[in-house]
């Protein structure tokens, strides 16, 4: 008996992090890396954060009172078709950044 496999095995298995990390990094560049976080949120799962989904996201992030016009719902759902997409919602994700930067 050995154990030929083991070391391919184990680098195999650095190979696959390392990539899943290059990828996950590329992903954040494309501005997509929040996804999980939008998922997280998105309670029903139909890929759309709903007022009170938003509501929810907004109240575990405890927001300062400058960046609440930012996120009002109105505000962030820009097309207007009453539920928040991915795209909106990274959207107001990078308005809250540049007002940081702006900001204080
Ligand atoms: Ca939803
Ligand atoms: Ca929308």
């Amino acid at each position: 008996m050995q154990k030929p496999n083991l070391r391919e095995v184990a680098l195999g298995a650095v190979c696959g992090v390392l990539v899943l990390t290059a990828a996950t990094a590329t992903a954040a560049q494309k501005g997509h890396g929040m996804e999980p976080v939008f998922n997280r949120h998105d309670a029903n799962g139909d890929g759309v954060l709903s007022r009170a989904e938003l509501d929810d996201y907004l109240s575990r992030r405890r927001l300062p009172e400058r960046l609440q016009d930012v996120w009002a719902f109105d505000q962030v759902d820009a097309d207007g078709d009453g539920g928040v997409s991915l795209d909106e919602w990274t959207g107001a994700l990078g308005e809250e950044m540049s007002r940081r930067k702006r900001g204080r």
